[in-house]
């Protein structure tokens, strides 16, 4: 146990690591095999409160903080993403422009179904032709009387086809551009007409494929909708995304678990040359620098969840945490492949679907090169 912990977070743990090892683990050959998620695990993440770890408890939550949700969702993320982009929305993302800055009305009427997983969430920033440059978006605000108008394009949503709740960064000034030009607002997709799914996007990922292009066809949204003051979407979504990456970076965790162990029974059951493949130096060098990473992308996990806690900006260290997490669980799942040989490759294997979905957290809430962008610009302030 890190001696930051406390026993509710502890046994908040244990109750993750129960629902992850008796219900969502043995789902998985149903999910790989059908696509779709088993309503029994959602209802058991639901029940247990997963979808409210973060969100204060005036709206239903438990109203934890970081900390403690990085150390329940590395346990967590052990099981297949489909069980988890609903929860990490609710407890990231998808609400953090909402709490963080909408009004208290708008909070007590939303919050409290989010909290319990009935309604979900997604995050609207990226676009087909601003990706990393997140300040290019395109998608246009336009005030009229007591509403605005929203138009524009918006892709690799995560939770896209059905969220009901979608925070949507816009651009409301051309002119000022990321300082005061963008807006956030929050559509209801169940009352706010005009949010048309062009398409399912697959990746190179297992299925369920939960992300869509998602296009605003003149989508009309009261003005008390308006996330904060009209300009400061863009330092919501940026603040909302230092915490994001943190997630991230504890979302890594969980599959590089279930990683290593899987090398490990396999270098003790697995004989060639007339005893266990673990004799080998090789081999057991992959699993000792396998434990190394993940060991260093837990501390700095950890420590990046702590100091934000403690009121610091954390910019630096979420994007240093995400970095190296989101890379060493790359570099984890490629031995793992590689220990087991022809068998890492099977699409019946036990490892196969781990490296293909952990492809894409190198990429998401901003690409290596990003974070690398903004730990250099950090670094060069002085
Ligand atoms: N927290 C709060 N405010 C922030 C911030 C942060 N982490 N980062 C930027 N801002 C605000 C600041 O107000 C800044 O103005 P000042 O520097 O004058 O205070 C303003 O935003 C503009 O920031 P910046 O000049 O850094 O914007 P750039 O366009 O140069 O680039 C990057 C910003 C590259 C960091 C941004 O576009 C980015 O993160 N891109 C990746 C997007 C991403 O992660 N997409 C993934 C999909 S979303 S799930």
């Amino acid at each position: 146990m890190d001696p930051r912990s406390t026993p509710a977070i502890e046994a908040l743990r244990d109750t993750a690591r129960a629902i992850v090892d008796e219900t969502l683990i043995p789902a998985e050959p149903e999910v790989l095999r059908t696509g779709t998620i088993p309503g029994e695990g959602m209802r058991r993440l639901r029940e247990a409160g997963m979808f409210g770890i973060t969100i204060p408890k005036e709206f239903g939550g438990m109203g934890m903080h970081t900390f403690a949700q990085v150390v329940v969702h590395e346990e967590l993320a052990r099981a297949h993403h489909g069980f988890l982009g609903g929860l990490t929305l609710s407890n990231g993302i998808g609400i953090s422009a909402l709490l963080a800055a909408g009004s208290d009305e708008l909070k007590r009427r939303y919050v409290p179904a989010v909290a319990s997983g009935e309604v979900t969430t997604a995050f609207a920033l990226t676009e087909p032709e601003a990706g990393s440059d997140a300040g290019r978006i395109r998608t246009r605000a336009v005030r009229h009387g007591d509403e605005w108008v929203i138009d524009g394009t918006k892709h690799y949503i995560t939770n896209g086809p059905g969220a009901e709740l979608v925070t949507v960064i816009a651009v409301t000034d051309p002119e000022k551009g990321t300082r005061g030009g963008v807006t956030a607002f929050l559509v209801d997709r169940r009352e706010m007409e005009g949010v048309v799914v062009e398409e399912v996007q697959r990746t190179m990922g297992t299925p369920p494929y939960s992300q869509a292009r998602l296009r605003f066809d003149s989508v009309r949204v009261p003005a008390s909708h308006m996330l904060g003051r009209e300009g400061e979407g863009f330092r919501l979504a940026m603040g909302a995304l230092d915490h994001g990456r943190i997630v991230v970076a504890a979302g890594a965790l969980g599959p590089m678990s279930r990683l290593i162990a899987a090398m490990v029974e396999r270098a003790k059951g697995r004989e060639q040359f007339g005893g266990p493949i673990s004799q080998f130096q090789g081999v057991q060098w992959m699993i000792a620098d396998s434990e190394t990473d993940r060991y260093a992308a837990r501390q700095m996990t950890y420590d990046a969840a702590w100091r934000m806690d403690q009121g610091e900006r954390v910019t630096r260290e979420a994007s240093m945490a995400k970095l190296f997490a989101t890379e060493a669980v790359g570099r984890v799942a490629d031995r793992a492949v590689q220990l087991f040989g022809g068998q890492g490759v099977m699409e019946t294997g036990p490892v196969q679907h781990l490296f293909r979905d952990v492809r894409v957290m190198r990429i998401y809430e901003g690409t290596s090169e990003i974070q690398r962008l903004v730990i250099a610009r950090e670094a060069l302030k002085g």
